[in-house]
């Protein structure tokens, strides 16, 4: 069993008010012709290209002070902060600090998962703070018959751990779950094991973990009695402050101490574990990685709105509608922006360029035009700015790509043919992006 208490804190950092440091960035539009879903294009929303309206967005290489960021020195240790407190302040939330117990409890270890093909483990992550314990799950399968440790994909599920694997030994997660009576039954076993290509990694020598959101914070508006954000809880305080997190912060929150679990187990090259997340969880793995650099690729899997897609677009899913439908995803400050996009200093091709130097990968559907396939483009488009500074090339193409044409060095990017979803065409992409970024090809 491997114990790490530490102390959690974030340092407060102050910063002037907004300048003006909007730049105006030309966007060309190629026209796309989408195949009408009713499921993925709720009705009342803009899906017309023609009808996006003309924006500005914010220079992520201008600071505060209205000073230019000239290199990566520059940006790696004074405008990476500010950018990053901002998306703290007006999108995700502050994580507060807090003295929180971690320890970690192997609970089991088997050699022989998927015919002998890989060592699953189960890890139990306690945390305890302020007389509140939380335990996530990490379900963990790593290659077996290779040499030292292995690279890693880590990720959540909306779930619980038994849904991505028929595996039997993996427990049915007693928490809370979106849907029926929220409660998830053996019946439920492998339900989404389409969605993650565990033997696939297997085969190329990645290990594959996961661990399910709601262990940290289940997926409801709960005015956060539940989940991680009680442990964070100042004496008479009761849910978090305007700028404090919300649920994807808690999510974040969790990845991070999973990463704390990898670089103390020796079977897992904690170098190469690329976080990946799929919708609500891909908007989680892009905070994730913004905020923790210890991952070294990013993924984002059609996450849309909040996540990869430029929110001035206007184009799909809307502040306004997230934050009314998704209240707990954000902090209470962002719900400022709702039908007032510009208003916010940052916009998410900032969240992408928090990546950088580090490969990051973008992927859409076709079908998906609630999540702004083109929006999500533009956002790696817009990063690529910061990662020249580190003589980084992003996308290595000036316009979005076809559909089923990878593109991309340090920003990885597809539009996949079909819907909302994570396939094996997905993963096929990812494989490949880490294998070039991580030297095994
Ligand atoms: C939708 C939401 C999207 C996306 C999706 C999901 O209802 O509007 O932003 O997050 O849920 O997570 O499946």
């Amino acid at each position: 069993m491997i114990e790490l208490p530490f102390r959690l804190s974030s340092t407060p950092m102050p910063y002037p008010n907004l300048p003006q440091v909007a730049c105006l960035l030309s966007v060309t539009f190629a026209a796309m012709t989408f195949i009408p879903d009713a499921e993925a294009q709720p009705a009342g929303f803009n899906y017309d290209e023609a009808e996006v309206p003309a924006y500005t967005l914010p220079d992520p290489l201008v600071d505060l002070a209205g000073k230019p960021v000239t290199d990566a020195a520059a940006w790696q240790h004074h405008r990476r902060a500010e950018v990053l407190r901002l998306f703290e302040d007006h999108v995700f939330g502050r994580t507060p600090t807090a003295d929180v117990a971690v320890r970690f409890e192997l609970l089991e270890s088997d050699d022989q998962a998927y015919d002998g093909r890989a060592t699953r483990k189960q890890v139990r992550a306690h945390f305890a703070a302020r007389g509140h314990e939380v335990a996530m799950d990490i379900l963990i399968y790593l290659p077996n018959g290779v040499d030292g440790h292995s690279p890693l994909f880590v990720g959540l599920n909306f779930n619980g751990n038994h849904t991505v694997t028929h595996d039997p030994a993996v427990p049915v997660n007693q928490n809370w779950i979106r849907g029926g009576d929220h409660r998830s039954t053996e019946a439920d076993r492998g339900t989404s094991a389409k969605r993650w290509a565990i033997e696939a990694a297997l085969e190329r020598g990645y290990g594959m973990a996961t661990i399910y959101c709601g262990d940290l914070d289940p997926d409801f508006d709960d005015g956060f009695q539940n989940g991680i954000h009680p442990m964070f809880y100042r004496d008479g305080q009761t849910q978090p402050d305007a700028n404090e997190w919300g649920t994807i912060g808690a999510w974040a929150w969790g990845l991070s101490r999973a990463m704390d679990y990898f670089e103390n187990d020796a079977a897992v090259n904690h170098e190469q574990v690329a976080l990946l997340g799929h919708s609500r969880l891909g908007k989680s793995s892009l905070w994730g990685g913004a905020s923790d650099e210890r991952f070294a690729i990013v993924i984002s899997n059609n996450s849309g709105c909040g996540g990869a897609a430029l929110a001035r677009r206007h184009f799909g899913e809307t502040v306004e509608r997230i934050n009314t439908s998704f209240p707990h995803w954000f902090n209470d400050a962002h719900q400022a922006y709702n039908e007032n996009e510009a208003a916010m200093p940052v916009d998410q091709h900032m969240l992408i360029a928090l990546m950088a130097p580090r490969p990051v990968y973008i992927a859409s559907a076709t079908i998906d035009v609630w999540a702004d396939p083109r929006g999500e483009f533009l956002s790696g488009k817009h990063a690529e700015p910061v990662y020249a500074l580190f003589g980084k090339i992003g996308l290595a193409v000036d316009d979005q790509p076809v559909a089923d044409h990878p593109v991309g060095d340090h920003i990885g990017y597809h539009l996949r043919t079909g819907k909302h979803n994570v396939t094996d065409y997905d993963w096929e992409q990812y494989l490949n992006f880490a294998d070039r970024h991580f030297g095994r090809k």
